[in-house]
């Protein structure tokens, strides 16, 4: 068994794979924690949870002409300034679901909590990236790729990458603490790259090497996986990966976490006290999330809870609400629907209509939880 040496969890987490182990935050704590602690934050794994002792390990960093340089874990946060980031991690699969619902899809079904959010400290990929002599303006170099120590059973490691544009930029760090501790396991001990406002699967684990290139990663994961279909894409239609590009950034996200779907509220009580998350990529803060109880005709906006170290151009962590909403008159049930608005006045579509996708990634029309009233 290759995950008989996966670590211990925390019960809570709600599982849909055990191996390799897959687990959301659960929704109703969600609330209670701005940076969501380690023990709770949801883990996407594809392989086996590499077992790597920190003084053994090393990260090397791959030049264009072949040169290389190794550096310790010690070396790394000796040798570099330290920079510390609240950034959510959201699996492109969350809320899939959801869209499920709407109509079949491919995938792990995750529901509504694919996503934490933490505060990140670790140095920057470009110094990193300078130190070994590259030059990130460099017109050749046009992306930067990640290898993780978890290994296929053919022995290929995980790995992904991302634009130069974005590596270079101030917010994209290689990572040794999670919220002020040694990166636990399940989430990349002890390197992992954290790219702040893009979608989970670009942002390694496990660490172990880095490469500038004019060309993507040729990962399974970056090249046959996480690439977003036309709705005119269907069942049974050959998957032409190549005329779809990568997901990088996320569009704008928000997500009700309790009450959890079909409770029954009493009339009595008047009102609902609704709590969730909202985000968006590319650093675009969340300007503001609205509910309605009436299928979107009228809208109130909610109290909003954002990092006190970001602003709304800067804004990689996410945004948690609250809100007491009405219980609509002469109804026995009615949907509560969230959507948010962020930095760019992007919003979210009403329907999975016109984003479903075979693979059922990036899902985030509004989010309906519907609610039985009892008289
Ligand atoms: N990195 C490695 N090495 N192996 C993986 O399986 N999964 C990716 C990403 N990085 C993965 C990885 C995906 S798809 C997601 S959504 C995030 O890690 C999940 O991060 P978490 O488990 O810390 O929540
Ligand atoms: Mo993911």
């Amino acid at each position: 068994d290759a995950f008989s040496n996966d670590p211990e969890r925390h019960p809570a987490l709600i599982v849909r794979n055990a191996k390799p182990f897959n687990a959301e935050s659960p929704p109703s704590l969600i609330g209670d924690h701005f940076f969501t602690p380690n023990e709770l934050f949801f883990v996407r794994n594809h392989l086996p949870v590499p077992d790597i002792k920190t003084e053994d390990h090393r990260l090397t960093i791959e030049t264009r002409n072949g040169k290389t340089i190794d550096l310790s874990v010690e070396e790394l946060k000796k040798g570099y300034k330290s920079y510390t980031i609240g950034s959510v991690i959201q699996c492109a699969g969350n809320r899939r679901a959801d869209m499920h619902q709407y109509k079949k899809v491919q995938g792990l079904m995750w529901e509504g909590t694919a996503i934490s959010n933490a505060e990140w400290t670790g140095v920057r990929l470009r110094d990193l990236l300078k130190k070994a002599g590259i030059d990130v303006f460099d017109e050749n170099i046009k992306h930067v790729h990640f290898e993780g120590a978890d290994i296929d059973p053919t022995g290929t490691p995980y790995g992904a990458s991302i634009p130069i544009e974005k590596a270079r930029g101030d917010e994209v760090i290689v990572a040794y603490h999670m919220n002020g501790v040694d990166i636990p396991r399940d989430h990349g001990a002890p390197l992992r790259v954290i790219v702040p406002g893009n979608v989970g699967a670009r942002q390694v684990k496990w660490l172990r090497k880095i490469i500038v290139s004019e060309k993507e990663s040729d990962s399974h994961w970056q090249q046959k996986d996480y690439r977003a279909f036309s709705p005119a894409v269907n069942h049974g239609d050959e998957l032409n990966w190549q005329s779809v590009p990568s997901i990088q950034e996320y569009p704008v996200q928000c997500a009700i976490c309790t009450p959890a779907p079909n409770i029954e509220v009493d009339r009595d009580d008047g009102t609902v006290t609704i709590s969730g998350y909202a985000w968006s990529g590319g650093g675009r803060g969340i300007i503001r999330i609205e509910i309605s109880v009436d299928e979107g005709k009228t809208w109130q906006s909610c109290e909003l809870q954002q990092d006190e170290k970001q602003d709304v151009e800067h804004m990689y962590s996410w945004t948690l609400f609250t809100a007491e909403v009405p219980i609509p008159a002469d109804v026995k049930k009615f949907n509560i629907i969230a959507k948010a608005v962020d930095r760019a006045y992007n919003t979210q579509p009403e329907t999975a209509s016109g984003i479903w996708n075979i693979r059922g990634l990036i899902h985030n029309a509004w989010h309906r939880v519907p609610v039985m009233v009892k008289d």
